[in-house]
């Protein structure tokens, strides 16, 4: 039976997911919200595949249509809820191609940012080793050669966000989930960046953004608790070595 209800499959803690979320709070669109748990691999699962066949988060499924990743995501919502918005000017084509330029740059961000929170935070949930001093600071020296590059571009751009002086764009809510995936961890510093500190701060007050913030924020205090105390704990109930 099809239904013409929208869920997204998400997470809060994937900063793709929070882009998504984000979006669609600016939006006012209604959704459901089927939370998927990559720490269990549920985005593995066969029936998850049949709703993104490259089982990745998020996803989500409008009536019967099923997609995946999370700027085609967005530039769906907009298109077909025919909204006006200036998170994807599409009546604007000299934004719509600055935001395209900027968002063929994020895999870059996406990739470095994700070797600095899962190599270096998140494998300690998985019972995986951290790796040492040294290539802890190779990881972080490839994330911010891409902050000199975003420091550059809003530097020349002269706008409070990426997109423009106002509103931020579809690459502003993606760098800026990506910005706070290795910020919450306490990994990366904004010292020598403070353009995109200021970025960060402004990204922040924007109200769509605030409000999936609020989830973000209850979420990671779950997890650092889980990371301090519980698995260790775990770890030592189950440890044969010692006893
Ligand atoms: N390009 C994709 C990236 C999505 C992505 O990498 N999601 C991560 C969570 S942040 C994921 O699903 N990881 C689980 C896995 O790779 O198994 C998008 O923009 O949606």
């Amino acid at each position: 039976m099809s239904t013409n209800e929208l869920i997204l499959y998400t997470n809060v803690l994937s900063p793709y997911s929070r882009t998504v979320m984000g979006v669609l709070a600016l939006l006012e669109i209604e959704y459901k919200e089927h939370i998927i748990n990559p720490f269990k691999g549920e985005q593995k699962t066969e029936w998850y595949k049949k709703i993104n066949p490259k089982m990745k988060i998020p996803a989500i499924k409008d009536g019967d249509h099923c997609m995946g990743e999370s700027i085609d995501i967005c530039k769906y919502l907009v298109e077909t809820r025919k909204l006006k918005t200036p998170v994807w000017p599409v009546d604007d084509q000299e934004k719509t191609d600055q935001m395209e330029k900027d968002l063929a740059k994020i895999d870059e961000l996406g990739a470095a940012t994700g070797d600095v929170a899962f190599k270096c935070f998140f494998a300690k949930a998985l019972g995986q080793k951290l790796p040492p001093p040294n290539e802890k600071k190779k990881y972080l020296d490839v994330l911010y050669r891409v902050y000199d590059g975003l420091e550059a571009t809003l530097k020349q751009r002269r706008t409070q966000f990426f997109n423009s002086d106002d509103h931020p764009g579809l690459q502003d809510y993606q760098c800026y989930n990506l910005f706070r995936q290795v910020i919450d961890i306490g990994l990366a510093k904004l010292d020598k960046h403070p353009l995109l500190q200021q970025w960060v701060t402004a990204c922040g007050k924007v109200p769509s953004i605030a409000a999936v913030n609020v989830k973000l924020n209850k979420e990671m205090k779950k997890v650092k608790f889980l990371m301090k105390w519980v698995l260790p704990i775990m770890r030592c109930l189950t440890c044969k070595c010692c006893c």
